[in-house]
Formats: structure tokens, sequence, C-alpha cells
């Protein structure tokens, strides 16, 4: 049965090629998507088919690309494929897409991701001509049910000129219910609190409200969302969680932390989902989680009774964990909440509840100094993401990264980072498989001997010591000691000899 319930949309639906007609050459598009969740699954697709036909005709077709978060091969691979993306935002982590960034021949602006919405409201990235949008139902009365991740959808569908949606029946029905669409948000100075003060406060309504007359073509669809399996913990992983764990054990018995901690944010992968499994056999009850991603990690501990409830914008399930959500949405529905990124990502409330905030990083310098997207200075991984919203705004922001990369030619702590995201001003602890530096209240000499004693790795320790040292001696001042022409050498030795112990 039709998902599409009210009857001047249903006179819409098309197929993806009539659809992605609409979108044309030089255009912005938002499209959604949030960590391989909620992304469309066909028009993108056709559109890349038809930027395709338009090159081998010779002619010029490119858009910009605008989603929530990171999407899926079926959106940021099949368009950059086909050279269709002139510029991307707000963060991506698509092979294709990465190579296009790093090749040159795509433009990319890494922002924070509660920045976009209130910058395409002020105007300040471009206009936006269409949206994109996955949606699980429409009601009769032309309400929007979202899909499985929310991003940055409402202020596409309340900005572009026209709307594109694709209705996915595969996505289950029951997730209506499981969103809070905040529509409170204002530009300065019209700008009011956000009266969010507990994880599971609910202050918007369930679905998005839409003007009927942009909507140009509706789509319907039955796909699986990406939904890459997780890998096992392994050994670093599991490390990494321990030494966060026993900290928040020692914070809570220091009487700085309650029994049941604040609520968690944790970045995407491996290593936070091992620091949630590390969560399943801790001490700690009644836990909330307010982040980006509700991933398998965070369904267990709801299922285990130890998380009462969590908040995000999207899911990052595994196919195993997504088939168990699609069957017990009406279960979880009230234990979880989706909103949009500007509200899952908000300083106000992240600085409010007292988040306890835990990302991957690329590397730290021996002064907690972070970089979490440029592999030696100029190229790009993935992008800053949500990390610096919840890591500045913080009661504790951690950072956690196994301790060197590439079989051990690469240290992940250095002299000096080769790229900065996060300053030493915002990071609190710094985490590899070798230990855990708590630098709240050090000095940066204080935190280059913890940094380097507790988290470097020992074929890495007498160098940094080296460095260290030798910086004291030849530094134009004894506050954050460095030798200019030697803070950035480990990365030369890597890219000219493959290795930083050269
Ligand atoms: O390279 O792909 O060639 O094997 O970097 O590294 O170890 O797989 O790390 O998947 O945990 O990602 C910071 C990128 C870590 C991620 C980052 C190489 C390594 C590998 C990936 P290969 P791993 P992870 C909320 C929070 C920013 C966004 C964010 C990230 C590749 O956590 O994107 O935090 N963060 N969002 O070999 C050179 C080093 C290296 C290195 C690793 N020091 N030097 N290469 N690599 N360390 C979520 C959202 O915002 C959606």
């Amino acid at each position: 049965m039709s998902r599409v319930l009210n009857k001047k949309l249903r006179k819409k639906i098309t197929n993806a090629t009539d659809a992605a007609s609409f979108i044309k050459p030089g255009m912005n598009v938002g499209m959604s998507g949030f960590t391989g969740a909620g992304y469309p699954k066909e028009v993108p697709i056709e559109l890349a088919a038809q930027i395709k036909a338009a090159h081998e005709r010779g002619e010029e077709f490119r858009i910009g690309l605008w989603t929530g978060a990171s999407t899926a091969p079926e959106l940021d691979g099949a368009l950059a494929e086909v050279d269709g993306i002139s510029f991307r935002t707000p963060y991506q982590s698509d092979p294709i897409m990465r190579r296009k960034i790093n090749e040159g021949s795509a433009e990319y602006t890494d922002i924070h991701l509660s920045h976009l919405a209130p910058m395409i409201w002020a105007g300040s990235v471009g206009h936006l001509h269409t949206a994109v949008i996955e949606v699980t139902a429409i009601t009769e009365d032309g309400e929007l049910v979202p899909s499985s991740s929310i991003g940055n959808n409402k202020t596409f569908i309340d900005r572009a000129d026209q709307i594109i949606l694709e209705v996915n029946s595969w996505q289950s029905r029951d997730l209506e219910g499981m969103h809070d669409i905040y529509y409170g948000t204002r530009l300065p100075p019209e700008r009011r609190p956000v009266l969010l003060t507990h994880t599971g406060d609910r202050i918007g309504q369930r679905n998005f409200k839409v003007n009927l007359d942009k909507v140009v073509a509706v789509v319907e669809t039955d796909s699986p969302d990406r939904n890459t399996p997780f890998k096992p913990a392994d050994e670093v992983s599991k490390m990494i969680a321990r030494h966060l764990l026993d900290f928040l054990s020692f914070e809570v018995k220091k009487g700085r932390l309650p029994k049941d901690l604040l609520p968690l944010q944790s970045g995407v992968g491996n290593v936070a989902n091992a620091v949630l499994s590390g969560l399943l056999d801790s001490p700690f009850d009644y836990l909330t989680s307010y982040t980006e991603v509700i991933q398998d990690g965070m369904v267990d501990l709801i299922d285990s009774g130890k998380m009462r409830v969590a908040s995000a914008t999207a899911f990052s399930l595994s196919p195993e964990y997504a088939a168990k959500m699609n069957d017990n949405a009406r279960h979880y529905r009230d234990k979880i909440v989706l909103r949009p990124q500007e509200i899952s990502n908000h300083p106000e409330m992240i600085r409010r509840l007292g988040v306890i905030a835990c990302n991957g990083m690329i590397e730290a310098d021996i002064y907690g100094n972070v970089n979490s997207t440029h592999i030696m200075g100029s190229k790009l991984q993935n992008g800053i993401g949500g990390s610096a919203d919840f890591t500045r705004n913080a009661f504790i922001s951690a950072f956690v990264t196994p301790s060197t990369a590439k079989g051990g030619a690469i240290s992940a702590i250095v002299p000096m980072v080769s790229h900065h995201d996060h300053t030493e001003h915002d990071v609190q602890v710094l985490i590899t498989e070798q230990g855990l530096a708590d630098l709240r209240g050090k000095s940066p000499k204080q935190r280059a001997k913890l940094i380097i004693e507790q988290c470097a790795h020992p074929d890495y320790r007498p160098m940094l010591q080296e460095y260290y040292e030798h910086s004291l001696s030849v530094a134009n001042g004894l506050h954050t000691p460095h030798d200019l022409r030697r803070a950035l050498s480990w990365h030369i030795n890597f890219l000219e000899q493959g290795t930083m112990k050269a």
C-alpha cells in the first residue's frame, strides 16, 4: 500500500528519472542523509546518469551538494564519480568524493554541523535551489514523516525553491513519533533560549511541515540504508575504552561526576562502539546520551536497561541492528529522540546538559592540540563533523586514537599537529591504548610531560622527549616551547621517507 496518503502529493508521484530532471546545472541541492542513514536512494543515481550524459554531450553540469553529514555510495559516490559535484559541505567520508577533493577538482567547505542550518537561513552559503529528501511516509494532511536521519532536512524543506521527496517503504512506519522537529530557531537578534533541559525532552512536533506547492516530484522507493557492519572491537579499541571507563569511575569516586554520569556523546567508528560496549559491563546505570548518532552499542545499552534515553539526529547501525530497529521501532520510540542537527549539536544544550564528549582524532601534539581532519597537513580525510560542536562545549572533552598508524610508521603524538581542529584550550583528555592524559588545569609544559609519558607509543617517547628538551633550549619563549624549524619535521620525514622514525 502506498505511503503517500496526501491527495495533492499523490498526483506528483513519478519515477526517479523524471524527478532528477528537475535538477539543473549549477543548482545548489540540499539532500537528506547522515552517516549512511535516511539519504535518497534513487534520485541521486538518476541525476548522476543525467550528468554523465550531459558531459558526454560536452555540456557543463555540476551541482553544489549540501547534506546533513556523510551519505553513501549511491549519493556522494555516484555523483562524485561522474564529476557532478562542484562544491560540497558540511561533511563527507566517501572515498571517491574524498579523492576528488584531494585532487582539487571539487571544492569542500568543512564547517561545524550545527552551523549549516543557521548559515542557510542567513543566506551566507548561497541560495538553495532544490531539496531531495527521503521520508518514511506522507500523511493525509500533507505532513512528512521523517526517516532514519533528520540532519538539515527541516531547513532544506523550508528554504529550497523546489522539493523532491523519496518515500522509502523500507523504513519502519513505526518511526513516526520518534522524531522531535523544533521550529523555534531564529536568527539573531530574534534568537531565544531553546528550552530543552533534559536529554529526552520533546520540544517540537513529530513531522515536518511542508509547503505542498513547492513539491515537484514524489518517488516511491524500497531500499535499505547503507548500514555497514561494525568490526568486532580489537584489543587496541578495548584498551582505549578501558582507560576512558577507569577515568570516569575515578571522577565519580572523586565526586566530580554523578553516579549515572552525564549525557554521553560518542563519535562514530569502532573505538566509539567499543566504549559503548565497555559501558555494558560497567558499574554505571541510568545513563543518558546526547549525541549525533545512535550506534549498535547504544541500542545494546538501551536493551540492557543501562541507558534510559538517547538523543541524536540519525542512526548509524549495522544491518543486523537496523533490522532490529525496523522490527521494534515502536518499542524504542520513547527511548530514542531524533532531532534536527542544529539541536542535537547545539552548543547551548551541550553546555547546559554537561555532555561528556569523546571523539576520534588523527593526531595530537605534545601540548594537546588536535587534528581530526587532515593527513600530513594537506590531505582531507573526512571533515570536522560535529566533533567541535561537542568538544568546545562539553563538560569533559576527550579524544581517542591508537598511538600509531600505518604499521607504526606514524606516531599519533607529534611535536606539532599538521592541521588544527581542536585547540589546546578545548581538549581536556587524550587517550591512546598506552594510557590517558588528564590535561585539565595543566600548563603546556605539564601537558607535554603527561602526553609523552601516558599516550605516546614507547618507540616514539624518546624522540618526543628529545624534541621537547631541545625546544626548551632554543624556543623564543618558555610557555609553549617549540623549535619552529623542526616542529613539522616528523611529517616531512614521513612524506619523504615513509616513516616518522627517519
Ligand atoms: O587510513 O583509511 O588508509 O586505512 O586515517 O583512520 O584508524 O580507521 O580511524 O575510522 O576512527 O577515524 C579522526 C578520521 C578517525 C574520525 C577520524 C589513517 C588511518 C586510516 C582512518 P586508511 P582509522 P577512524 C561525530 C564526530 C572527525 C569527525 C568527528 C573522524 C584513516 O574520527 O572523521 O569526530 N573524525 N565526528 O591509517 C596519518 C595519522 C593517522 C592516519 C589515522 N596520525 N597520520 N594517517 N590515519 N591516524 C560524528 C559525525 O560528525 C558524523
